[in-house]
């Protein structure tokens, strides 16, 4: 039986070198984690495409497709999923979109799978093969931390040339927080974390030096990342991930993470004005100590990647010079601004739905890089501009020499992150400016899958 396994494609940075494209990121679990599911099922062949990198392979003869779906990338994926269908190939939806939007993901698949699939998957192949297959599995929410032996991800099945950092390895879902914007509680309502025993197990399995831990917030539980992060330091490995400010707090926490090896770090600084965090409630980020926490960093020779967003309620007008100085002034070593953006199943989504302040009802308008609302005080177009001059302002070469240049053996690092952004600052500064998306309203069937393959 041959299952094609796609990720639609994300629009991500990425290089070319010739016909080879290699993605600025790490690889992406959820396809390697799906291959991984049914080793009892050796008859299972599977080819993973991450459309991101290598183009899908549209005429394949197979026998079941899975598309893993993002919000941004949905229209993308429902395309994908007309043409396969079209072909009589059955076709299965899954994915962070899916699971927050079931009923749209539905007129598009034979088949959809709402939240984790760790128990699903096995059971929807079985069905498959027996001609049984239901057109939705669904996984109850969850009511204790992740049951031990999740396999190790297959990653010998993706491209790994295609990845800045191949290997990726988690430890834990969703989040103790609950962010107005953030996506993570809708598609997992509870913080769930694995036995480290198995996540250790993975990480010695990595074939490298380097992995990254892609979670989006493990370790503001603090006890839970101290016995992690202890078990990794005998694997003598580097690696990179996410966190929350929140890493400073605690000296023994940040002496662990430095000894575990880990090499960068992703920080949702969001704002630097402390009334706007509060009001996204991330109130937890201390704009004022982001000093002492960008410092610490840099003493330990681990390499930030700053996120900033625009366009919150109490943004005025001077948000964005504010937050290139801040920017400069803590010298983050790679920055990323991104725009406030409601994903549906969100808090500020419902919110901004009811007061009429949603533009773009697009999905694929909801990458943070459109403005898709309405901001309170300053108009689309100025939000939009103020995003385009951050970014040329925080890369223009000066500016990323004065950050970087001091940063010791990280440099060449900092720098190629730097340029990689300089591209996209390009690519940006020639974009059209601010357009009044179209259609103002939910979108149609149609509209949903409206792309040329
Ligand atoms: C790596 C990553 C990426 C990669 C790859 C995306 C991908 N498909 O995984 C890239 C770099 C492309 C990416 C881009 C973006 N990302 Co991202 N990303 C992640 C991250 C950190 C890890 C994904 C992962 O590997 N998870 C681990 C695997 C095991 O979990 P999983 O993907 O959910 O898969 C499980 C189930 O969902 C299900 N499943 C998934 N797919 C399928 C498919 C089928 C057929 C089936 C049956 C089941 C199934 O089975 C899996 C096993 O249980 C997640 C956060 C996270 N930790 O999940 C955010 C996340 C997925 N990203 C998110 C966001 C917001 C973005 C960006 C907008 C960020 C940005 N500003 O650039 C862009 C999107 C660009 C666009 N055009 O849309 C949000 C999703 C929001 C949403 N509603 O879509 C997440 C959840 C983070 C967050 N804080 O909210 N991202
Ligand atoms: S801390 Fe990060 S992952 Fe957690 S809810 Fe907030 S934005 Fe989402």
């Amino acid at each position: 039986m041959k299952v094609l396994l796609i990720m639609a494609d994300a629009q991500m940075h990425k290089y070319h070198l010739g016909s080879h494209v290699r993605s600025a990121r790490e690889a992406p679990l959820s396809l390697s984690t799906l291959a991984a599911l049914t080793p009892d099922q050796p008859d299972v062949e599977y080819e993973l495409v991450d459309e991101s990198i290598d183009p899908v392979p549209l005429d394949r003869a197979v026998d079941l497709v899975g598309i893993s779906v993002l919000t941004g990338t949905s229209r993308r994926a429902y395309a994908l999923a007309d043409h396969f269908r079209a072909r009589g190939v059955k076709v299965v939806l899954g994915g962070a979109h899916v699971t927050l939007l079931p009923e749209e993901a539905r007129q598009f698949a034979d088949c959809i799978v709402v939240g984790m699939a760790e128990r699903t998957w096995p059971r929807l192949i079985a069905d498959f093969k027996a001609g049984a297959l239901a057109p939705e599995y669904r996984e109850p929410p969850p009511t204790s931390d992740l049951a031990e032996g999740i396999p190790t991800p297959r990653w010998d099945l993706t491209r790994l040339s295609g990845y800045m950092v191949p290997y990726t390895v988690h430890a834990t879902r969703g989040c103790v927080h609950s962010c107005d914007f953030c996506s993570v509680k809708g598609i997992w309502s509870r913080f769930q974390r694995r036995p480290v025993a198995d996540v250790v197990r993975d990480i010695a399995a990595v074939p490298a030096r380097r992995f990254v831990l892609n979670d989006v917030s493990p370790f503001d539980d603090v006890e839970y990342a101290k016995e992690l992060l202890t078990a990794i330091i005998p694997l003598r490995k580097t690696w990179g991930g996410l966190a929350t400010s929140r890493i400073a707090d605690d000296p023994e926490l940040f002496d662990l993470l430095v000894k575990s090896g880990c090499r960068f770090l992703l920080i949702g600084f969001e704002s630097v004005n402390q009334t706007a965090l509060k009001s996204i409630a991330k109130g937890f980020n201390k704009a004022a100590s982001y000093d002492v926490l960008v410092r610490r960093m840099r003493e330990a020779r681990i390499i930030c990647q700053g996120c900033f967003v625009f366009g919150f309620d109490h943004d005025q007008k001077d948000v964005f010079d504010a937050t290139v100085e801040q920017v400069q002034a803590l010298k983050i070593d790679i920055p990323r601004y991104s725009l406030y953006t409601p994903y549906p199943g969100t808090r500020l989504f419902d919110r901004l739905h009811a007061a009429g302040r949603i533009l773009s009802y697009d999905w694929a308008d909801y990458d943070t890089m459109h403005v898709v609302i309405r901001p309170k005080h300053m108009s689309p177009v100025e939000l939009y501009e103020g995003f385009r001059r951050a970014y040329r302002e925080t890369f223009r070469f000066r500016n990323i020499l004065a950050r970087t240049f001091s940063v010791g053996r990280n440099f060449p690092i900092a720098l190629s992150g730097n340029l990689t952004y300089r591209l996209f600052v390009s690519r940006l500064q020639r974009s059209r400016g601010f357009q009044m998306p179209l259609p103002h309203r939910a979108a149609t069937r149609r509209e949903l899958s409206a792309t040329s393959l």
